[in-house]
């Protein structure tokens, strides 16, 4: 590690009083150019540990940055992970309040819940079918910490990959029944679409994404419990919302899911 525990604590709660207070930032990277990936994921497990000493509970996992589109779209070239607390939760149907948010955007994903722990190193696209129990359409919201979405991965990495709110719905089906490689999707802001794609553009299959954030927390002693939910990435771009909007994300064979910005 580059870091000394005190810079890695003060910038932990430097990003997460940007969350709370909806102040920008810019990236920790700018002053701290030599911080590495053990940093970075140090300063989001602080955050976490943050968030449930204040009494919220984990809500699952994140994979982000999964697709070619998104790549492009934010200049990078890996997957990045984060954790899901329940703070972030969005009943399907309700309202999102912008009020909270500092310059949220929205992604379209295939949601997984497991139902037996998942290990790596080793963990497969096979492995990670075994033990899934369903998976759902998933609407996530982001909200970068830093000013413009302008950022670097590791950077990325400490502040929790950017998540902030997520909403499941529609129709839980069998992990195995589908093929979610050829499952199509159509993603709408008020009622116009603006996303199409299918699950393959999710790093070849969704489940991939979940291997390789197992494999990730294989790396650094952890496992997925048994009964995780898993957002595996957005399929297409990610697309900005405001006030007034309604965001619909249909999934083929899984029906929709909807939240609406206030
Ligand atoms: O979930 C995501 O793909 C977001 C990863 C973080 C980068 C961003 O804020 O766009
Ligand atoms: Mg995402």
């Amino acid at each position: 590690m580059a870091l000394d525990k005190q810079t890695l604590d003060q910038l932990a709660l430097h990003l997460e009083n940007c969350q709370l207070e909806c102040k920008d930032t810019l990236k920790v990277t700018d002053t701290h150019p030599d911080m590495d990936w053990d940093d970075a994921y140090a300063i989001q497990d602080r955050i976490l540990a943050a968030k449930l000493a204040r009494g919220s509970r984990m809500a699952g996992y994140k994979a982000g940055l999964t697709s070619h589109a998104k790549m492009k779209q934010m200049g990078v070239t890996d997957p990045v992970f984060g954790f899901l607390v329940d703070d972030y939760i969005v009943a399907e149907g309700a309202e999102v309040k912008v009020s909270e948010l500092i310059h949220p955007k929205v992604e379209p994903e295939i949601c997984f819940v497991t139902k037996v722990e998942l290990k790596g190193p080793g963990c497969s696209i096979a492995n990670v079918l075994a033990a899934s129990d369903i998976v759902l359409p998933g609407i996530e919201v982001i909200d970068s910490r830093y000013r413009d979405f302008k950022f670097d991965l590791k950077s990325v990495v400490a502040d929790n990959t950017s998540a902030s709110r997520f909403v499941v719905g529609g129709r839980a089906v069998d992990a195995r029944s589908v093929d979610l490689r050829t499952t199509g999707i159509v993603f709408e802001k008020n009622g116009e679409v603006v996303g199409l794609g299918a699950g393959a553009a999710v790093l070849g299959h969704p489940a991939a994404a979940v291997a390789m954030l197992v494999n990730h927390l294989g790396r650094r002693g952890k496992s997925l419990p048994a009964g995780s939910l898993v957002l595996s990435g957005g399929i297409t771009e990610a697309v900005s919302v405001k006030a007034g909007d309604c965001v619909t994300l249909r999934v083929q064979g899984m029906g929709s899911v909807s939240t609406r910005f206030v």
